[in-house]
């Protein structure tokens, strides 16, 4: 069952913690604290935007354009792309990133951490429209620490009574100041596919620089991350330690002004970096076993 404002108030208290209707039906969490701000969508438990305290600019960006409709994915934040990545290996008609991102969440727990950072806990709710897309028992939650870092933590358990294979991906869009003047570091050597080039495998040379198009899956890879940008005179740092693909994705202006909710010149400030586990790296996960993406973003 969807969970109204009234109930979310009356029985998550906490300081720094509130419950908006952001557009019509569209329920938002709102976190505003010494250590940081943010926002979080019920609708797919999305992280819409993230600033630290003492920063500028957001680490984590949303579209200008993005529109907020019930069961659309929202151009922007983070969104969970779960249990498949990508389209769908054998029904293109099931939604690309699989359906994470467009159902409805629960939240189960909020609570204070010592730091004053607020940790809450979400669930996936599962309907029959879901379990036609996908008909096996794997609760799914995810876990948001705000605070002076963002910290994510999706955990998918299966309870059913066979193994699964989960395709997964946290697609974070990052604030950049802008995107000609920006560097990704920590893929060097990596192997990646690359979407822009009918799937054909390369070996990162350097950090990356974005002047084009760029849609790529590095697989293998679980070193940290880092996005330099000088404009906006910081590194973000990005920890997934059990993450073994990252994917890199620009539209570039072409593809942005036909994609329509990027904003007027969108793609210049944002970049996705993705942590995941996809194509060979998708996860083998026995009935009755756990497994968890954590990822932390921090601003250095
Ligand atoms: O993660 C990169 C990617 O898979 C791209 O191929 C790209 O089209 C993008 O995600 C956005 O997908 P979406 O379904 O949100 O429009």
């Amino acid at each position: 069952m969807q969970q109204s404002l009234t109930e979310l108030a009356a029985q998550f208290k906490l300081d720094g913690l509130d419950f908006v209707e952001h557009a019509p039906g569209y329920r938002v969490i709102k976190i505003e604290n010494s250590q940081a701000s943010a926002e979080i969508a019920l609708q797919g438990a999305q992280v819409m935007n993230y600033k630290p305290a003492g920063q500028e600019a957001p680490v984590i960006w949303l579209s200008p354009g993005a529109s907020f409709k019930p069961g659309k994915s929202l151009r922007g934040g983070v969104p969970v792309c779960w249990p498949w990545f990508g389209p769908h290996a054998e029904d293109s008609d099931k939604p690309a990133h699989g359906y994470a991102r467009t159902v409805d969440w629960r939240l189960l727990d909020a609570s204070h951490q010592e730091d004053d950072s607020i940790r809450l806990t979400l669930g996936l709710l599962e309907t029959e429209a879901t379990q036609l897309l996908w008909p096996h028992v794997t609760p799914l939650q995810l876990e948001i620490q705000v605070g002076a870092s963002l910290g994510l933590r999706l955990t998918t358990h299966n309870a059913g009574n066979k193994p699964v294979q989960i395709g997964e991906a946290l697609h974070t869009y990052f604030a950049v100041s802008d995107i000609a003047d920006i560097e990704i570091q920590g893929l060097e050597g990596a192997t990646f596919y690359d979407k822009v080039n009918q799937m054909v495998p390369a070996t990162q040379q350097g950090p990356i620089k974005i002047g084009s198009e760029v849609d790529r899956v590095y697989v293998n890879t679980h070193a940290d991350c880092v996005i330099v940008d000088p404009g906006y005179q910081r590194r973000i740092r990005i920890i997934a330690p059990d993450s073994q693909s990252t994917i890199v994705w620009n539209p570039w202006q072409e593809k942005a002004e036909k994609m329509g909710d990027l904003g007027e010149n969108g793609y210049r400030r944002m970049v996705c970096v993705e942590s995941g586990n996809a194509l060979e790296n998708c996860i083998h996960l026995p009935q009755g076993e756990s497994h968890a993406l954590a990822v932390e973003y921090r601003v250095e």
